[in-house]
Order: C-alpha cells, then sequence, then structure tokens
C-alpha cells in the first residue's frame, strides 16, 4: 500500500511539475490540453483500498479516512515568510508587513477544494442542511456537481461540513485552514507571487473564465495540491484584520479582529492572475454565499509525523523532477546539498 500512495502522488507531482515546464516554454494550449488529460486518467485514490492508519503517514503521503472523505496530503512542518514584499506588482497594503510564521508540526491538507460530490454527500447523511446551486446569478446555473467545487457555501455553512466529518472519523481533527497555513501550502515553498514562480498562465489555472473547472484539472504545487491559485475562492478559519500587525507567528488563526468577517484566499475562475496570487487577501462575511466561493479542509494528524531531514525532503520533493531545481525556491534543499 505505501509504495501504491507514494506513487500515486509522486506521479502527479512528476506530471505536475512536466505541465509546468511546458508552460514555460510557451505552449499553454497544449499543456491545457495534456494536462486535462492527465488529470481526468489520474488514477483516483479507490475507497476499497486499505489506508494507512496515522502511525504511518508520511510527508507527501496522499490518504482518506473514509469513502466519502477528501482526499488528504501530510504537509510538512516549516518557516516561510507570510505576507508580499512592497515590490511584488499589483501588491496591497493588507498583504504586509512580511513577516515569518513558523508551522511547528506536520498537518493534512485537502488535496482538492471540497467538491460538490462530498457536499452532497453530507447533505444526503443530514449533517449538512443547505444544497447550494451550481451556479452563479449573472453566469448561468447547472454548471455540473460531482467534482467541481462545491460553491455558494457560506463560512457558517463551513462549519456543519466540518461537524459533520469530524463525526464521520469520530475525533475532532478536521477544521478550515488557518490562513497562515493556507498561504504556507499555497507557495509550498516558493517565495515568488505564484507557486510556479512570478507569473501565472492559462496553462496552470483558470483565468478570467466563466464558471468553475472540476478540480484537479490543473497541475498541482509541490505539495501535492491542486488549485491553491483560483477555482474558487477558499475560507479559512481566521477573522479579518487588515494589515498583519500583531498576526500570529506560530501557524494559529487570527482569532481577533472583524469576526463578522471572515478571510478567503486564492482568487477565482473570474479573476485576473492578479487575485490569484499567494499573499492575496480578502474577506467576506462569514454568512455569505457566492459562486466563486468555496473551501478545503485541513486535518490536524494527532500522531507526531517523523520529523525528516532536509536532505531527505528534498529527496522526496526531487525524485521525479530529473532537470536542475531552479535556483533560490528551495533554501532548504540547497542547504542540504
Ligand atoms: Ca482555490
Amino acid at each position: 500500500m505505501g509504495n501504491i500512495g507514494r506513487l500515486l502522488l509522486e506521479g502527479c507531482i512528476g506530471l505536475g511539475w512536466g505541465m509546468r515546464m511546458l508552460g514555460f516554454i510557451a505552449r499553454p494550449a497544449l499543456a491545457i490540453v495534456l494536462g486535462g488529460a492527465l488529470a481526468i486518467h489520474a488514477p483516483p485514490i479507490h475507497a476499497q483500498e486499505k489506508q494507512p492508519s496515522e502511525a504511518e503517514l508520511e510527508l507527501g503521503r496522499v490518504f482518506r479516512d473514509c469513502a466519502e472523505c477528501p482526499e488528504m496530503v501530510v504537509v510538512p512542518a516549516g518557516s516561510f515568510i507570510m505576507g508580499s514584499p512592497v515590490s511584488e506588482p499589483e501588491r496591497l497594503a493588507t498583504e504586509g508587513p512580511q513577516h515569518r510564521v513558523t508551522i511547528p508540526r506536520p498537518f493534512a491538507v485537502g488535496r482538492f477544494e471540497v467538491t460538490f460530490a462530498e457536499w452532497d454527500a453530507c447533505v444526503s447523511a443530514g449533517g449538512c442542511s443547505y444544497a447550494p446551486h451550481d451556479g452563479m446569478l449573472g453566469f448561468g446555473y447547472g454548471w455540473g456537481r460531482g467534482r467541481r467545487p462545491v460553491i455558494n457555501v457560506s463560512w457558517d455553512d463551513t462549519r456543519q461540513y466540518v461537524s459533520w466529518i469530524n463525526g464521520k472519523v469520530g475525533k475532532q481533527v478536521y477544521r478550515l485552514l488557518t490562513e497562515a497555513e493556507w498561504e504556507y501550502a499555497a507557495r509550498a515553498g516558493a517565495k515568488t507571487a505564484y507557486a510556479f514562480g512570478n507569473t501565472l498562465s492559462r496553462s496552470l489555472a483558470p483565468l478570467s473564465v466563466y464558471k468553475t473547472a472540476p478540480v484537479g484539472l490543473f497541475p498541482p504545487n509541490a505539495f501535492g495540491l491542486s488549485d491553491m491559485h483560483g477555482n474558487v475562492w477558499e475560507w479559512v478559519e481566521d477573522c479579518w484584520n487588515d494589515s498583519y500587525e500583531g498576526a500570529p507567528e506560530n501557524g494559529a488563526a487570527w482569532t481577533t479582529g472583524e469576526c463578522d468577517r471572515r478571510v478567503a484566499r486564492g482568487g477565482s475562475w473570474m479573476h485576473p492572475p492578479r487575485y490569484l496570487r499567494a499573499a492575496h487577501r480578502d474577506a467576506h462575511a462569514s454568512d455569505a454565499r457566492s459562486g466563486d466561493l468555496g473551501f478545503r479542509l485541513a486535518r490536524t494528524l494527532e500522531v507526531l509525523i517523523a520529523e525528516v531531514s532536509p536532505k531527505l525532503l528534498c529527496r522526496q520533493r526531487f525524485v521525479h523532477r530529473p532537470s536542475k531545481p531552479l535556483p533560490g525556491r528551495y533554501p532548504r534543499c540547497r542547504e542540504a546539498a
């Protein structure tokens, strides 16, 4: 099982890297076609497949706690600079000041945004009381459910989903990401405006289109996470604050400030790239529902995942990347080299 799960993840990461390189050499149309095909044909993790116990988890591992539960990826502990530098194009004052945040221990992040299929399972089971539309006023309805990200769910609505899934697994481990965790996961080691560099093309995310895309259609980042840039905005736990003055530096949620408004990150299908930058922030009333607003799950890991040396972590990240790593993007790896 261990080898199968690892191969699935590494295959996806390797393919994602290949697609990114295709994009960089100016073949975005080909990349879109291949990216879609690769994602569609990526083997799913079957419900009947034996999932690892928490004690068996390791960095990068994809797992699922139950048949209806979202796939989760184990993300390493680490430290990063949150926010954008004043030199970043399109930067807003709300993205500063930059500050170092340390994520103290590994945790798990949804591989994809929570999908309609996953939300509808909650509704069918009686755990979620609201069945949202799959569309948006002005853009039409009936976009499709299934693997499209759930939309039109408020931050308040997400509490029901989180409560339901925790009830299913019998422990209080699922939650929204904190804002710091979200940006850490979105950057996946990158200091650039996007996980993929300082520009974002249509081969890497849906840009200024007219509806959501099925999750996982675009290449994942270095942590194996898809659609952190765009598709739908993602609710996170934190209350809104219009700057990072006084923000937590330990990866925890900021639970003071304007708590009737909650933070959403990552931009959406309707936006140009500047809204999809890793540092960009927005907020909405906690009961707001919108056709470009969904969420992603985090899962606390109760068992301490063995800390991996920087050298091992690098090997894990680069094992399927035969090309020379881009300088400056993975400082831990340079230190280990
Ligand atoms: Ca997203």
